[in-house]
């Protein structure tokens, strides 16, 4: 029986473009820029962070003395898979092993929770060698425990020391890292000799600021989804008898969606961004779907593709409140919601703590929409907004909405829609040619920092637009990127989600063609992800961060 496909057999073969300043390095130094602040409540995240606070960013330049004692260094992965995940683990390992062939690398399975627990298991080359380029977090496994109490940091640090390891790597989203933050600032302060370095994952596309052009994942992630957009808009328009709508990942942020509206082309993107921004009711959503609907069908189409950003519910004002609401009413009542096993008891429960608009809101939407709304929140606090299902909610109110104008004789379609929610689909593809470079250049970063010592800095690379030998590997501290936001009742300090920018360029872009696009069929194609052939289509970046950075 074969162990591998053909394609991870030829993938393998496949060596990762490096920047230029860790091709054939002796030893690396650490430059040290400029002081840094955070991004907003300077004197509140000072004070919870004393140790870690206005940390320099760092870059690096060769130095021809060989770097450090052979060290030991873990590895986890938190939270969703993101393509590249197998490549940070590779560069990490490669990276180490060029800055002292002695240093070993050891994985913690299963997440976070793997630290505490003590499972791990030494990264040999062997291992590494079967998972170069591959998709997947298999490697060690991921899970989403979240480090936040001290008994969990002593516990893990235990276990660090057992095992000699004086750096530990956390992969993972805005909110792992910022737990890698805390992780960092507890170590430090108790002098426990154990440095902390995160790496910016997830293909939402949320982790990106002024120093992080962009999580690996995104780009493969987008690729597939597209891949698969194209395909049904291609059917849509050889049979148009259906319209489709598409839920897409993403969290709160509509990168994804936009990514992807940018790549296709389809009828309607919607951005949650723009939906508060514009201040529009679940209801005005509908009419805009429904006015487009009719349009097309005017003219006979009476199909098309609609894309849904899977975080919208939460950013239409209306919905935000009420979620606002049950957050802390879930809150207070989580001993209570947990003895409740009827859905209609829990419903009434959190209902008879809310306000009278909220209350009036929540009993007015389908009891679907209303369970979901009130299911577990991750153990960081967000709202499993993958669970909510928006894209049925739309095409109910769509059908009504379409009724009511088909009785005043302004519609004069078919209206026949159906549902897809693309995530899973994408979160373990194979990487593209980007992904694998970028996730190994930073596993790279993150061997310069541990070499060289740092603690409390994220790894980064930049300058993607240019070719890899160009990119620009640097440390930035994670309490640069962090401000207070309200989580489970309490005001903390967290890595800042990046949300669509509406003044950007890639916005800017989807507003510009969309009218033309909603009435037209315009989709684009843009066909499953290439590992060989022209560079021009192997090497190609997401629309997104080509306009960011035109
Ligand atoms: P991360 O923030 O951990 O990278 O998660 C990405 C994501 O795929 C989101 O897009 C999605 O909402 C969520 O994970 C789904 O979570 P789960 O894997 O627990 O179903």
């Amino acid at each position: 029986m074969e162990k591998f496909s053909l394609l991870q057999k030829e993938r393998f073969k496949y060596k990762p473009k490096l920047p230029a300043i860790f091709v054939h390095q002796k030893g690396l130094q650490a430059i040290e820029g400029e002081k840094t602040e955070s991004v907003a409540d300077q004197t509140f995240v000072r004070k919870l962070f004393p140790e870690t606070y206005g940390l320099p960013l760092i870059t690096f330049e060769k130095s021809n003395t060989l770097s450090t004692e052979p060290m030991n260094v873990g590895v986890i992965l938190s939270g969703g898979q993101a393509p590249g995940g197998h490549n940070v683990i590779s560069g990490l390992y490669d990276g180490l092993k060029a800055m002292n062939p002695k240093n070993r690398l050891y994985g913690f399975l299963g997440g976070p929770s793997g630290l505490i627990e003590n499972v791990y298991k030494e990264l040999t080359g062997d291992i590494i060698d079967a998972y170069r380029n591959t998709g997947g977090f298999d490697i060690i496994g991921s899970g989403r425990t979240k480090l936040e109490k001290v008994e969990q940091f002593d516990k893990g640090l235990k276990n660090l020391k057992a095992l000699k390891i004086k750096a530990l790597v956390i992969i993972g989203g805005d909110d792992s890292n910022t737990n890698a933050g805390i992780l960092a600032e507890y170590y430090k302060k108790i002098d426990a000799g154990v440095q902390i370095i995160g790496c910016p994952k997830t293909i939402d596309g949320d982790l990106k600021n002024e120093r992080i052009e962009i999580s690996f994942g995104f780009d493969t992630a987008t690729k597939v989804y597209s891949e698969l957009i194209g395909n049904i808009a291609r059917d849509a328009l050889s049979a148009k008898k259906y319209w489709h709508f598409i839920k897409l990942m993403g969290r709160s942020a509509s990168h994804i969606a936009l990514e992807c509206g940018l790549k296709t082309q389809p009828n309607i993107t919607l951005i949650s961004e723009e939906v508060e921004e514009k201040g529009l009711t679940l209801l005005d959503i509908v009419e805009n779907i429904a006015n487009i609907i009719v349009t097309r069908a005017d003219k006979g189409e009476n199909f098309g593709v609609v894309l849904i950003p899977e975080g919208l519910i939460e950013f239409i004002p209306e919905m935000k409140q009420l979620i606002q609401e049950l957050n802390e009413v879930m809150a207070q009542k989580a001993a209570d919601l947990e003895k409740t096993e009827k859905q209609e008891e829990k419903r009434a429960l959190v209902a008879a703590a809310l306000s009278e608009k909220a209350v009036s809101l929540y009993n007015s939407l389908p009891k679907n929409i209303a369970d979901q709304l009130i299911m577990d929140r991750d153990p960081h606090g967000n709202v499993q907004v993958s669970r909510i299902e928006t894209e049925k909610l739309l095409i109910d109110m769509v059908r009504e909405k379409l009724k009511a104008l088909k009785e005043k004789g302004v519609y004069k379609g078919k209206f026949s829609a159906q549902n897809h929610f693309f995530g899973y689909e994408g979160r373990c593809a194979a990487p593209s040619n980007f992904d694998a470079d970028y996730a190994y250049a930073l596993g790279y970063t993150a061997a310069a920092l541990i070499t060289t010592g740092k603690t409390g800095y994220m790894a980064s690379v930049r300058n993607l637009t240019a070719p890899a030998s160009e990119w620009v590997p640097e440390g930035v501290p994670l309490t640069m990127m962090m401000n207070i936001e309200r989580r489970q009742g309490e005001d903390k300090a967290v890595i800042r989600k990046a949300l669509v920018d509406l003044k950007a360029k890639p916005f800017k872009t989807l507003e510009q063609n969309r009218d033309l696009w909603a009435v037209t069929a315009s989709y684009l194609y843009p066909g499953p992800i290439q590992y060989f052939g022209p560079e021009s289509v192997t090497d190609q970046q997401t629309e997104t961060l080509k306009l960011e950075h035109k």
